[in-house]
């Protein structure tokens, strides 16, 4: 009996990954071993194409002698058009074991050449059906199947617009929002759905339904539409396999019929209006009675643009149940969900046909009680539901979102006495990414507020990483993005959903280099530091978490424009002194009136240049571009040196006394070693001063700790993340917050509001602190000598003397690792698992070798233990 095994196989991060046209797709697994310090020694793979057979497979890895285990590129033949291919792995040991095969997974390919589309984009004929019309539109085609041998089937289907399919009058598959939201210009997402089960022999019918979303409807706060287009269009492709391997094909084309439905009304931003006495009964059904239907026409839209899903779907995750109901001073019946969320409310209701119930969304209640929209700006939140009077009815709106903890309830049947609770279901909507880390420490609020940074990543990876839910904004902020990316990739599995995003940011990028605002982009803004530095950034990041390289080389070119285009700028090249910048955004030294902090932003610019160019370097070398690398070292030393001459007195003071200029300084290694002491306890005077309070904005927040942390006072960072007196993390925690906020003070300590203008409740941005909890309170980090967590330090810092305990899990590409370390009594107490095939390197603060017990013995008789000092 063998006891290594691989397990946990994906392909592309996926198990069972249905519907890629990746071509090389990279295979991972997982390692159970009962040894410890078990290292692989040699792995083989097995692919084989249509069925598990892996005595005819089509590529057979033989033995490679590697330690690798994670995102290992497919290397057989070019790979067929929608076909699926099973994969399986085997191992070897440092011990000289070999293990049985694994486990089968498999992979499905897509359509890989945009000529094998032979739907149509279709649309409601304009004559019949006026293309600027608010309703959703229906489309449906019945067809028979003769033949009832059908041993597979597929869609695949995408819209300008946001659609649902139904086939049989089932919905198909169970994500939300599809195609999910991409620089549409350049790139249209489809989805790939299994709808085997759903097809029977004779009559069958398709339908269609499809709504404005980010394509046609409203967007940004400009009140503009249409950003990408002004018709609504559906393509779908059916692929049905039969025994003897022939095949059936449905496609959209002319033949397909339109009308409208009981969507009367769907924006993402204002809600949506159904009229159940409008249901069409059966509309996606063979039987349907459709000749009142009218035609539908061709539209010219690109096939070329199309790429297969590469996010993981949008989904339905959680449901919220409400906790009570709420009579409002103002006489307002209003839902309280208990959480600030993001998706939508189910609502199951009996009443006579015509009844109207209205929900309005809002985030907070004002300071006395009242519901309150005011932050929502425009964005309507309102979603309106006619009951047609038969029975129980349920209804879920199809093409919204809402942000919101309260819900305004109007013309509920008999409401007056109460609102049955029951009625009512939260459901929480957004890319169902895979959780991966949790982090727990002996404070409760700190554990609140890890909680509240979670939601705030739930709420805000909604296919895009927004700076918010709920307001006329939502949208793909570039800085908030850059400075959350790293703790986001702690809570959650983020390279599929960062990696199709980083295409856009490709896309979207223009050829001198310049970087939007946000992506995708819909502002025609460019170039903040600090924001449009999501472009090196962020691929960095993954590249740190899951040592995935190929991200890094698809997006290098973009990383180096991006460092190319900042060094073009101005008069000075290692100073980047012009041009708009959103500086220290929403800093406490800010000016009254000004939403830009006190630290200059030449400063920040100069800065993040340094940063992005060290990235470049360190991906050049990576990528094997010597000269590259050596120039943008180069580079980097002279912008290090120019940020010295500019903002460091040759008395080694930083030259604005803001707290972020000085983390800046530290964190992104700009100064002197002489200098750097005194630029700490500098830092840590300006705290201390200020009763331990921080006044940092979007940039200088994420490094605050660290920069104290890493320089002698990290007892000043725990405190400052304990403060619990405005402004601090805790504050909000202690105001009731269970998201993040935008602003220190979004609610002052008075009750009364930062302001409507700009105040939302669920921003992510402060909570970047999380990757320093990770890091730095628990501990637990990557290590850069082996990326993606084949190397891990555990380095806990206990010094704070605040907390009792930590603790973190981590889901890492190789396996679950945790650490944890507690107090007891003045000893410490660290436990660590790492996964096998990783290796672990623990600093353990002031402990003396020969004192340090592990497993009870010492730790040259310990198990697992490959070398100590
Ligand atoms: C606001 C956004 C975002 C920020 C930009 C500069 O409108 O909410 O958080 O990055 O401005």
């Amino acid at each position: 009996m063998s006891s290594l095994i691989a397990y946990g196989l994906t392909a592309e991060y996926r198990s069972q990954l249905l519907g890629t046209d990746v071509k090389r797709p990279r295979i991972s697994w997982k390692l159970k071993s009962d040894r410890k310090g078990t290292l692989q020694t040699a792995y083989r793979i097995q692919v084989a194409e249509g069925d598990a057979d892996f005595e005819s497979s089509i590529w057979d890895s033989g033995r490679v002698a590697s330690e690798e285990s994670v995102l290992i590129p497919y290397a057989g033949p070019e790979p067929s058009s929608r076909t699926r291919y099973f994969y399986r792995v085997k191992v070897w040991d440092q011990f000289g074991r070999e293990s049985e095969w694994s486990e089968i997974d498999w992979w499905e390919t897509a359509l890989l050449s945009a000529e094998e589309w032979q739907a149509h984009w279709i649309s409601p004929e304009s004559q019949a059906i006026d293309p600027t019309a608010e309703p959703a539109f229906l489309l449906r085609k019945s067809f028979d199947l003769s033949r009832g041998d059908i041993v597979s089937a597929r869609i695949y289907a995408t819209a300008a617009g946001v659609y649902e399919l139904y086939l049989n009058g089932a919905k198909v598959g169970d994500e939300e929002l599809a195609p999910g939201w991409t620089s549409y210009n350049k790139r249209i997402q489809y989805q790939i759905y299994d709808v085997t089960a759903l097809l029977r022999e004779g009559g069958n019918a398709l339908g269609a339904m499809v709504a404005n979303g980010w394509y046609k409807g409203r967007l940004g706060w400009e009140n503009k539409s249409n950003h990408y287009g002004d018709r609504r269009a559906v393509l779908v492709q059916m692929h049905i396999r039969h025994r003897d391997g022939s095949e059936t094909v449905i496609a959209s084309d002319e033949s397909w019929k339109a009308a409208t439905g009981p969507v009367l009304f769907s924006e993402l931003y204002d809600g949506e209006t159904y009229d159940a006495r409008l249901e069409r009964k059966g509309w996606s059904e063979a039987a349907f009675e459709e000749s009142s239907w009218s035609s539908t026409e061709l539209l010219d839209l690109s096939y070329s643009r199309l790429v297969a899903q590469e996010n993981v779907p949008t989904r339905v995750t959680e449901i919220m149940k409400p906790v009570s109901v709420i009579r409002t001073p103002e006489g307002d019946t209003v839902l309280d969900m208990g959480q600030n969320m993001v998706g939508r409310i189910r609502l199951s209701i009996q009443a006579p046909e015509g009844t109207k119930i209205t929900l309005t969304h809002a985030e907070v209640l004002d300071k006395h009680g009242n519901f309150y929209r005011g932050n929502i700006r425009t964005a309507k939140q309102t979603v309106v539901y006619i009951a047609k009077g038969e029975g129980v009815e349920t209804y879920a709106p199809h093409f919204t979102f809402q942000g919101f903890r309260y819900v305004k309830v109007e013309g509920f049947p008999d409401q007056i006495n109460g609102l049955p609770l029951e009625a009512f279901e939260g459901e929480v909507i957004h890319s169902d990414m895979q959780k991966t880390g949790v982090f727990e420490c002996s404070d409760d609020r700190v554990n609140q507020l890890q909680r509240n940074i979670v939601w705030g990543q739930r709420g805000n990876f909604l296919d895009v990483p927004t700076d918010c839910p709920q307001r006329d904004e939502r949208l793909g902020w570039t800085g908030d993005a850059q400075v959350f990316a790293a703790t986001a990739l702690f809570n959650y599995n983020g390279a599929p959903f960062f990696t199709k995003w980083l295409r856009d940011l490709k896309a979207d990028q223009l050829s001198d280099g310049s970087v939007p605002f946000v992506v995708p982009n819909i502002l025609q803004g460019y170039n903040s530091a600090a924001w449009s530095d999501a472009a090196t950034v962020i691929p960095w990041a993954l590249y740190f978490s899951y040592g995935d390289k190929r991200i890094l080389a698809e997006q290098y070119g973009s990383m180096k424009a991006w460092v190319d285009f900042i060094r073009n700028q101005g008069e000075h090249e290692h100073i980047w002194n012009t041009g708009f910048h959103f500086g220290d955004w929403l800093a406490l030294d800010a000016k009254e009136g000004s939403y830009m902090g006190a630290t200059p932003n030449h400063m920040v610019t100069a800065a993040y240049f340094a940063l992005s160019t060290r990235i470049v370097r360190d991906a050049a070398r990576l990528l094997g571009h010597e000269e590259d690398a050596v120039y943008y070292g180069e580079l980097a030393e002279r912008i290090a040196a120019a940020y010295r001459d500019e903002f460091i007195t040759p008395n080694g003071r930083v030259a604005a006394q803001t707290q972020t200029a000085h983390v800046i300084a530290l964190v992104f290694d700009l100064v002197e070693p002489k200098d750097r002491q005194r630029i700490a306890r500098d830092l840590n005077e300006m705290i201390v001063d200020n009763d331990y309070h921080l006044t940092t904005g979007f940039v200088g927040t994420p490094f605050l700790c660290f920069a104290l942390s890493d320089n002698g006072y990290h007892e000043t960072a725990v405190k400052l993340l304990l403060q619990q007196t405005y402004p601090s993390w805790l504050y909000s925690v202690s105001k009731g917050a269970t998201t993040i906020w935008e602003h220190w003070d979004g609610i002052k300590p008075d009750g009364s509001f930062w302001s409507d203008d700009m105040n939302s409740f669920n921003h992510y941005a402060y909570g970047a602190v999380g990757d320093w909890m990770y890091r730095k309170i628990a501990g637990f980090a990557p290590d850069a000598r082996g990326p993606g967590y084949k190397k891990i330090r555990i380095e806990p810092d206990y010094t704070g003397g605040r907390l009792q305990y930590a603790r973190v899990s981590y889901e890492t590409m190789y396996g679950t690792a945790k650490t944890e370390w507690t107090f007891i009594g003045d000893k410490i107490e660290l436990t660590a698992e790492i996964p096998a095939n990783t290796t672990a390197f623990i600093l353990l603060r002031g402990a003396m070798a020969d004192q340090v017990l592990c497993c009870e013995a010492d730790l040259s008789d310990a198990e697992g233990i490959v070398s100590f000092r």
